[in-house]
């Protein structure tokens, strides 16, 4: 990571240089994962974009491969957008994908590797049968074929039919539009939607699967019964936000029914408070796990994007699993990932006194894996919850790190320089609520930059731990430009892009801090430096356009 471009990552998955979003078809097929993406062969999104293609076999280490799909046919001559994979029977992937066609119409299309016996999957084949799903132009009330996309990975109920759910809208109402089909080729619109909702506008990316109960394992996509919940996941074009709710599948009717309300009600449980979209998970069936991938975009503007010549993250692929409450999804970064750290630095049990900061020094603070643990040893003086608080981004932005409280803000600075001109924070800060705490988790982007021109929006969320008798664990993943933050053990995760421009590469630091008047304690602290993944390094056999 050179001091020309201090903001390209180390460890998070990119393309060699230009544009890329969402995460596409991923899939492991033969012990190989695949991982496509919508890529563009300049640092801009343009409609006519194509599937960037790498593959790994730690979801770690990346090796490009060709493009896989461009736009070629009738059917997908001004873009092949985003779409998933699905092995069939006799373990031959598919994927299907949205084409714009040359009316401008979003249609669903299906390719299918040329060569089986290609450990890697480079050349895929459209067929003759291609568009499968089409819409109805002209926002009749059936399909809206202008916002018709991003078919899911498919499942098969016990009558032997594949579904597939497709985003869409009729007015202003999201829509998972589901398809049935007996032989993958021929589709047919169902009755009813799987699920849609009011005033949602487009649904893309629709992920739907099944999660077990009471088990840490992932469920292949087209296992039910009693054993599992259903998770229905949007992401909502017009806020640009996923969100995800956890329920029940009536397969008589074909419908997802979701356990309390809908998305339409409750502004309902997200992967992620920060930045992330467009995410698709799949079933690895070598590891047992489900597996998220979600598009982390930049921060910065498209003349700064235009200038280092790259735009867009992946985050770590993170495993996913139900809660035990089963009231909400648990996501943490591969184990793969901690076969990169280094050079651990430890410290054991120590007291944070009301306005300190510590720096932990030995570790590379521009790459790193942090783990760390609170413990508040008193809950004496807690700052009273005021009853109108109840929206905790907006709580992280009046009151971010440099605002001193009681008991907290108490956490860890990220990407700091030298004299703390600039820093990431990412912190805890607790409430005492009508009848309980309530602990508040912020990620603090306001001082990230001395660069006035990048997005510096604070993310917040409610974490549900019971500071008298938990401890309060907190995961950050620093890398360069992302901070992608994970607390509450996987319950509440929050991901930034941020550009700081004193506390780039060997420059950054890391501290401890307390800026409440209360002290805390760690109870347990880790950091490793994070090694160099090999990413997407370019090879004779990359074509980048
Ligand atoms: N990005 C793709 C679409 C999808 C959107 C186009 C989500 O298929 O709806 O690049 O970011």
């Amino acid at each position: 990571n050179d001091d020309d471009d201090p903001y390209r990552t180390s460890y998070h998955f990119q393309p060699p240089q230009n544009w890329m979003n969402d995460p596409n078809g991923p899939m492991i097929y033969n012990g190989i994962y695949h991982l496509f993406y919508q890529y563009y062969p300049e640092p801009v999104w343009h409609t006519e974009i194509v599937w960037g293609h790498s593959t790994s076999t730690d979801l770690i280490n990346w090796t490009p491969q060709p493009i896989a799909l461009s736009p070629s046919e009738p059917y997908d001559i001004n873009g092949c957008w985003s779409g998933s994979a699905t092995i069939l029977p006799g373990n031959k992937p598919a994927i299907l994908y949205t084409g714009i066609d040359n009316q401008n119409n979003q249609v669903q299309n299906i390719v299918v590797p040329k060569n089986l016996s290609d450990p890697y999957l480079k050349e895929w084949v459209k067929i003759p049968q291609n568009p499968l799903m089409v819409g109805t132009p002209n926002n009749s009330n059936i399909i809206d074929a202008s916002a018709f996309r991003d078919p899911s990975t498919a499942w098969k109920l016990p009558d032997g039919k594949w579904r597939v759910i497709v985003g869409t809208q009729q007015g202003k109402r999201g829509l998972a539009a589901l398809f049935t089909s007996e032989d993958f080729i021929n589709w047919s619109i169902t009755e009813h939607p799987l699920h849609s909702a009011e005033d949602n506008g487009i649904w893309e990316c629709p992920d739907y699967f099944p999660v077990y109960i009471g088990k840490s394992l992932g469920a292949d996509t087209s296992v039910i019964g009693r054993n599992v919940k259903h998770v229905l996941k949007l992401s909502i074009f017009d806020t640009q936000y996923e969100y995800y709710t956890i329920g029940r599948y009536d397969i008589d009717k074909d419908i997802y029914v979701p356990d309390e309300g809908s998305i339409e009600n409750v502004m309902g449980l997200r992967y992620d408070y920060g930045k992330y979209y467009a995410s698709k998970s799949f079933f690895d069936d070598k590891t047992n796990r489900r597996i998220l991938l979600g598009w982390v975009n930049e921060s910065s503007t498209q003349t700064e994007d235009i200038k280092k010549g790259w735009s867009g993250l992946q985050a770590i692929p993170r495993t996913i699993v139900l809660d035990k409450s089963g009231k909400q999804l648990v996501q943490w970064p591969l184990t793969e990932v901690e076969t990169l750290r280094e050079n651990q630095v430890e410290l054991l049990s120590q007291v944070i006194r009301g306005g300190s900061l510590v720096e932990i020094s030995g570790v590379t603070a521009s790459q790193a894996d942090v783990e760390i643990s609170f413990k508040v040893p008193e809950l004496k003086d807690v700052e009273e919850l005021d009853p109108t608080w109840t929206n905790p981004k907006i709580l992280c932005s009046r009151k971010g790190a440099s605002i001193e409280g009681k008991l907290g803000p108490f956490g860890v600075l990220t990407l700091a320089s030298n004299g703390l001109e600039e820093y990431t924070a990412v912190f805890f800060r607790i409430f005492k609520g009508s009848n309980k705490y309530v602990v508040l988790m912020c990620s603090d982007q306001t001082r990230s930059s001395l660069n006035p021109t990048t997005d510096k929006l604070s993310f917040g969320t409610f974490v549900n731990v019971d500071p008298v008798n938990d401890a309060l664990f907190l995961r950050i993943l620093i890398d360069h430009s992302i901070v992608e933050s994970f607390g509450d053990n996987g319950k509440s995760c929050m991901t930034a892009r941020v550009y700081p421009t004193l506390a780039t590469n060997d420059k950054a630091k890391l501290y401890v801090f307390n800026n409440g008047t209360e002290d805390v304690k760690i109870t347990k602290l880790s950091v490793w430096s994070m090694k160099n993944a090999q990413m997407n390094l370019p090879t004779d056999n990359y074509s980048s356009n």
